[in-house]
């Protein structure tokens, strides 16, 4: 029977060591959530790096991760710390993730980066050319594993191979800077079916492919080799369910369930102060915006100092790439702009901003969701923006307003949002207090437009549609044989 066989940089689990044993749980992001289905049918399996290096673990230890993991159907890919200095925090980071979110000024090109990026993948394509048996298909996802789709069709053409990229593609005017720009081409070209979020990072790679490779491309065909790829868009979705269900738990919850947190917000709100809650969740990322929101949020106070004790934004990011000194240098800018706004604007009874420098529990996820007014999602450039689709899903009552930064991929299908451009703080000023102002009626028919698109099309049904996608691609080879 033929098997479908997941590749991401990370497999769906958490694999922990403490005090020499081994702690491993599923890991529940939206992929994982995404992909379940997927990965439970038939002899599936999931191909990714555990999280340990080699230097962490002994062969013993080796051993019993790989026992492990297997009994979740998964495998993994020995990696070891050079590599992981290299291909992840090096090339896929310091590289791969500034380029292709528009900041070339964080841009280093690194030739031995390259060449370990260029390793690692062979690494990857050893362990799935392990697995894999004619007529298979093969899912891999991301920036970490663009060379990947090449180095299994060349081994096995006859496999179904479909590349899907969460992170914008950039115009073909910065793409062009990348110095091994054809050879990435080539990798992902590797592929049967290549998707993106929307319809214009798809424009991008295509007009990549024709002026750099000058292939020949047809509406969403490109002609490679003796075969044909396809190329499309595929905007991912979220577990809806999970969130609305958490949701509506939520609000019935009795006064001893409640988490310290939600105490502390039922407290805010009980206190008789009319503040009004905004939230931001971001990973600590230069991409997120987060400095300008802050920026945006403080000319707000400025320019309309009625809303003095009467508003507060609280901030949750979520520590990222640590190592990495340009998320320490965007976290030593964070924690200034909030101390300074906070000194500047705070009175015995008000702070204008709670900020969690943390990751938080689903349940504390949910508790800021249901219980914030208006969300303030304001990334620079962002793939997507799960987050945004999470909020509108826990807003059971449809009350609540999501301003959305139109450089976030979630902004093409969130049209009744209130779209921003997140370096006008005039325009996030003006727009954050028409959010403040706007009557329930209007926030409903909103809410209301954007759930049943979101309920729509879920997690499930984006995976559902990539593959049923990637299964036509077959058919298309079938004729192009027959011809
Ligand atoms: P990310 O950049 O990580 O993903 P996003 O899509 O917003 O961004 O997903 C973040 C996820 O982490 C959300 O599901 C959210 O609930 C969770 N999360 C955020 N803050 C948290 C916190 N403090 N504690 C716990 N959980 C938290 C990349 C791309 C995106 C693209 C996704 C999926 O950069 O553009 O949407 O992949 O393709």
């Amino acid at each position: 029977m033929n098997k479908t066989i997941i590749v991401s940089n990370r497999l769906p689990l958490q694999v922990k060591l403490e005090d020499d044993n081994l702690n491993i749980k599923p890991s529940v992001g939206g992929l994982a959530t995404g992909m379940k289905s997927v990965h439970a049918e038939g002899n599936g399996i999931w191909i990714g790096w555990s999280g340990l290096t080699e230097e962490e673990l002994n062969e013993n230890l080796s051993e019993q991760v790989n026992k492990a993991v297997a009994k979740e159907k998964c495998a993994t890919v020995p990696l070891t710390q050079s590599d992981i200095d290299n291909y992840y925090l090096g090339f896929s980071n310091k590289t791969l993730w500034p380029l292709f979110h528009y900041f070339s000024e964080y841009t280093v090109f690194e030739s031995e980066q390259w060449e370990t990026y260029k390793k690692v993948n062979q690494k990857f394509a050893d362990v799935v050319l392990e697995h894999i048996n004619d007529g298979d298909t093969v899912w891999v996802h991301d920036y970490q594993l663009l060379l990947l789709p090449k180095l299994i069709k060349d081994k096995k053409p006859n496999t179904t191979i479909g590349f899907f990229l969460h992170i914008p593609y950039p115009s073909y005017e910065i793409f062009r800077t990348f110095p091994w720009r054809e050879e990435l081409l080539h990798g992902m070209l590797g592929s049967d079916l290549i998707g993106f979020h929307t319809y214009d990072y798809e424009r991008h790679f295509l007009s990549s492919v024709k002026r750099i490779l000058r292939l020949d491309v047809k509406f969403n065909e490109v002609s490679y080799l003796d075969r044909i790829v396809k190329v499309d868009s595929f905007p991912m979705g979220i577990d809806y369910k999970k969130f609305e269900n958490a949701a509506l738990k939520h609000t019935n919850q009795e006064d001893d369930e409640k988490s310290e947190l939600q105490r502390r917000l039922d407290d805010h709100i009980q206190s008789g102060s009319e503040a009004k809650m905004i939230l931001s969740i971001d990973r600590m990322d230069y991409t997120k915006g987060i400095p300008n929101r802050i920026r945006a949020f403080e000319y707000f106070l400025n320019k309309y100092p009625q809303f003095k004790e009467k508003v507060r934004l609280i901030m949750l990011a979520v520590p990222s790439r640590s190592d990495v000194p340009q998320y320490q240098k965007l976290k030593r800018e964070t924690d200034e702009l909030v101390g300074r706004i906070n000194g500047q604007f705070a009175t015995v009874s008000w702070t204008p901003i709670w900020y969690f420098y943390r990751s938080m529990p689903f349940e504390n996820l949910i508790d800021l969701y249901t219980s914030s007014d208006i969300a303030l999602i304001t990334p620079i450039r962002d793939g997507m923006n799960l987050v945004a689709k999470e909020y509108v899903a826990t807003r059971t009552n449809q009350d609540g307003v999501l301003i959305l930064s139109e450089m976030a991929g979630a902004s093409k299908e969130m049209n009744e949002a209130l779209l921003i451009n997140p370096n006008n703080f005039a325009e996030i000023a003006d727009t954050v207090k028409y959010a403040l102002e706007m009557p329930l009626a209007e926030q409903k028919s909103r809410i209301e437009i954007l759930q049943k698109r979101l309920k729509r099309y879920s997690v499930e049904k984006w995976a559902e549609e990539f593959l049923k996608s990637l299964n036509n691609t077959k058919q298309l080879d079938a004729v192009i044989v027959a011809e």
